[in-house]
């Protein structure tokens, strides 16, 4: 029962942080960024980001001009009681690194997705209370909006391979397979949200080409999103719902179930595959090679 609670808070805090989106207050924000230079992206990072992470912060990372950072606080629900927080923000760099980098030359895939990750977002791991205050003042200092795996709430199995799960077809939003890895949904939309900052395909709203594939399994009773969102007393953002279809439509293709997706769905696999250097899978073992460890 542990599980389903600590999904459901998880499904939770996750549809809170998504619901807002960052690209509106990026925007609002630009004004108090500094400009940087093509060589500072290169060799410097982003020193004003850096300023913000207090030394508690054990582990920071960055791909270009993107953090990923991280305590050392021990992830609480876990394979094994002796898992530490360096372990789940070694995982992350090498997610991000799999994402960006899904052919695996050594070379980010589509320079754009990395610069609107730079420009638009950080990742943030450990527990909420230490989180909240350093999302906040990165996003007020840099214009960053800070996406977190919260080590405290949500399940971290390094060892998950996204492949094995019964399924018979995504039937609600509250969907997830048993045991599932959170370390992989947050990465995951954190590129999404990366790529609706600089990629117009990739719009959530009702209007949009995801929100209608939605609507229309939702209108066909295949899907369902009124059972989250009375869980959430009627907050179920529209965006975050769509985000969360996306996420859980991709799953089911990188497990090789793609045979299970309606119709609306293979659409919205579709749309994902004709995205420039969209990556259709993800490898957890990935090398550290294109990131760089600032601390
Ligand atoms: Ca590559």
């Amino acid at each position: 029962m542990r599980m389903r609670f600590n999904i459901q808070m998880f499904l939770l805090l996750a549809a809170i942080l998504l619901s807002q989106n960052p690209c509106d207050w990026t925007v609002a924000q630009e004004l108090a960024k500094q400009p940087r230079t093509e060589a500072s992206f290169d060799h410097l990072g982003n020193p004003k980001l850096e300023a913000c992470i207090p030394a508690r912060f054990k582990y920071v990372y960055r791909i270009g001009d993107f953090y990923i950072l991280g305590t050392d606080e021990r992830p609480r629900e876990s394979d094994r009681n002796d898992r530490q927080g360096k372990e789940v923000v070694l995982q992350a760099v090498r997610l991000f690194g799999s994402f960006l980098d899904a052919n695996e030359d050594g070379k980010v895939d589509d320079p754009k997705l990395l610069k609107s990750l730079g420009d638009n977002f950080a990742f943030a791991i450990g527990s909420d209370r230490r989180l909240r205050p350093v999302e906040e003042l990165i996003e007020r200092k840099t214009g960053c909006y800070v996406i977190s795996m919260k080590t405290d709430i949500w399940p971290f199995f390094p060892n998950w391979s996204g492949t094995g799960f019964p399924l018979s077809g995504i039937k609600d939003s509250m969907w997830r397979p048993d045991s599932m890895n959170a370390l992989w949904e947050e990465c995951f939309h954190t590129i999404t949200e990366a790529y609706r900052c600089c990629d117009e395909e990739w719009d959530f709203g009702k209007k949009s080409r995801l929100g209608l594939l939605m609507a229309e399994d939702i209108a066909a009773g295949n899907y369902d999103i009124e059972k989250q969102n009375k869980m959430e007393g009627g907050d179920y953002d529209w965006a975050t719902a769509v985000n969360e279809y996306v996420h859980q439509i991709w799953l089911v293709n990188q497990a090789g179930k793609k045979a299970a997706l309606t119709k609306s769905q293979k659409q919205v696999l579709k749309l994902m595959q004709a995205t420039r250097g969209f990556p259709m899978k993800v490898n957890p073992n990935y090398p550290l090679d294109i990131s760089i460890r600032v601390r």
